[in-house]
């Protein structure tokens, strides 16, 4: 049985960027129906004993797993997402993972910039990433489900992109939510850990 993982902080800690409210229905209702779907999904299965990520990769390219691919990959978006943000977040980026970033990007500016304009340019629901890969720090989107652990990068931060994530507090205006993300509840310490970890 998959578990579904505590949230690092209680149901307010993220006001007033994140509502009580949509917190509250996003970890305890979406968070929990996906978990509970690949619980009932991979019942009595062999899937069922296997690590997370390798079921995500297992059945990103089996056309009769999708069902348990979209709800593993959301099981863990949603866990990954939650470690995304932290109360007080924003603020500067450790060093560690800035000099990474400058790599590829002219500059911290720049790469906040392309932040936003990919979230903006994600079109219907989904998720955007910050993510190592053999080309190093990148930003991608994906699309319903998917997550690049299927795509063989490694995932280093994430903003859900799905409507119920932001609705309650800000109706259409998606761009005061990616704002709102980047300027108070980023958590760059957890994106620079992962980020260490790859390099392991
Ligand atoms: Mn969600």
């Amino acid at each position: 049985m998959f578990k579904l993982p505590e949230l690092p902080y209680d149901i307010s800690a993220l006001e007033p960027y994140i509502s009580a409210q949509t917190l509250n229905y996003h970890y305890h209702k979406h968070h929990q129906a996906y978990l509970d779907n690949l619980n009932n999904l991979t019942k009595s299965t062999s899937l069922q004993n296997m690590p997370l990520k390798d079921l995500i990769i297992k059945s990103a390219y089996d056309n009769g797993l999708t069902m348990v691919f979209n709800n593993a990959a959301q099981v863990f978006n949603h866990s990954f997402f939650w470690n995304s943000m932290k109360k007080n977040g924003g603020g500067n980026i450790p060093l560690n993972l800035k000099t990474e970033i400058e790599k590829n990007f002219k500059s911290i500016s720049e790469f906040i910039d392309i932040f936003k304009s990919i979230a903006m340019a994600q079109f219907g629901s989904g998720w955007v990433w910050i993510v190592k890969s053999s080309e190093g720090v990148q930003i991608i989107k994906t699309s319903n489900a998917d997550t690049p652990i299927a795509h063989g990068m490694k995932p280093l931060l994430t903003l859900d992109l799905w409507e119920h994530s932001y609705y309650l507090d800000y109706q259409n205006r998606r761009a005061d939510y990616v704002q709102a993300f980047l300027d108070n509840l980023v958590n760059w310490e957890f994106a620079d850990k992962n980020l260490q970890q790859a390099a392991e």
